[in-house]
């Protein structure tokens, strides 16, 4: 009798693993999360060097924590950190040292997408493979992969829920102040390219467009700058990300102009961070078109692919949900970047869908 219990818990033990592999998705827009690492660590840690940003925005934070968690010891890595605190010249200094460290891999989130080529052709001649994480570099293609998002879509998203959300309330006339994220930063550069599209094909009238650095500090000064130039004359915020939104609502609150779903200005964001999406479930804001920063698993499996010879696909595009505060639209409808026409949900914002949020 013994014999045949045991016999019975191994089969079962062996089923239950068997059914336990996950798949790893390369695919652009993955949904799944990657293939899980190998449970024993390698013998040799993987050197890897990270010039991020640095800490201006829950968003940052989010990607800092997702890199870190992805890129620990027990996994296999020996992760070198540098927060270039938004300062160009200190990420090529950070991405100069990690040369001088001989790392095995480079990783880099560009806070501007310039003055990259020179040290790219620097970490090319030391043979350090680079990746390219979050925002994007234009002047080289000396790196391996990039992971992140396609911005303009954020941008153009934004638009086509504004047209409809307009037409719904009957909102004939929009006057539009934008403030921007880090001047040259790609998430900046595709979120108003995006954006200006929607608005000149629908002839809205954008008042402004200045410089709020992706900073909660920044959202309020120039919200604050606007309300003495504009005061009166404008109907919709536009945040290129919601620290800029928690700035902007401070300076809108002490002026007394009210802002939301019941308020005077409709006021949309970028990121959609989980203290966001509680001011979007109390209506506070309109819509939060989602940059997701959880890359940390994408890159790590790339790593891994990278240093086990295998290939990795050029580009990975993070799914990024749109949620709004009122159910009154269900979707939207665009020409992409890619010059598709999509058809994409509109996620109207539950407690449970905040409590969940990065
Ligand atoms: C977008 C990212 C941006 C976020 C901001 O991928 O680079 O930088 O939208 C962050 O919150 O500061």
């Amino acid at each position: 009798m013994k014999k045949l219990f045991a016999l019975v818990l191994a089969l079962a033990l062996a089923l239950s693993v068997a059914a336990c592999s996950g798949g790893a998705s390369t695919t652009p827009a993955p949904s799944a999360k990657p293939s899980a690492a190998p449970s024993a660590a390698p013998q040799k840690l993987i050197k890897v060097g990270f010039a991020q940003v640095g800490h201006e925005s829950d968003w940052r934070t989010a990607s800092t924590k997702s890199v870190q968690a992805a890129l620990s010891k027990e996994k296999g890595f020996d992760l070198r950190f540098v927060d270039c605190d938004n300062n160009s010249a200190k990420q090529l200094e950070a991405v100069r040292s990690f040369i001088q460290q001989q790392v095995d891999y480079i990783v880099i989130a560009p806070i501007v997408s310039t003055g990259w080529d020179t040290v790219l052709t620097e970490a090319q001649s030391a043979k350090i493979p680079v990746i390219v994480l979050d925002r994007t570099i234009d002047d080289s293609t000396k790196y391996v992969t990039w992971i992140g998002s396609e911005f303009t879509n954020e941008g153009l998203a934004a638009g086509a829920w504004l047209k409809d959300y307009a037409k719904a309330k009957n909102i004939k006339d929009l006057n539009i102040l934008v403030i921007k994220g880090t001047t040259g930063s790609s998430a900046e550069i595709g979120r108003t390219k995006g954006f200006e599209k929607i608005a000149k094909e629908n002839g809205w009238k954008i008042l402004d467009q200045q410089d709020g650095n992706f900073t909660q500090d920044g959202g309020q000064k120039v919200m604050e700058s606007y309300l003495k130039s504009y005061k009166d004359k404008f109907n919709v915020v536009v945040c290129q990300n919601d620290n800029e939104a928690f700035g902007a609502q401070d300076a809108m609150k002490a002026a007394g102009v009210t802002y939301g779903v019941n308020g005077k200005v409709i006021l949309i964001s970028f990121d959609a961070c989980k203290a966001a999406l509680k001011q979007v479930l109390e209506g506070k804001i309109n819509a939060d078109f989602q940059c997701n920063p959880l890359q940390g698993e994408f890159l790590a499996d790339a790593i891994k692919k990278l240093a086990a010879g295998e290939k990795v696909p050029a580009k990975t595009y993070m799914k990024e949900p749109w949620y709004v505060a009122e159910d009154i639209l269900k979707s939207i409808t665009y020409t992409n970047n890619a010059g598709q026409t999509v058809t994409e949900p509109l996620i109207k914002v539950t407690q449970a869908i905040a409590d969940a949020a990065y």
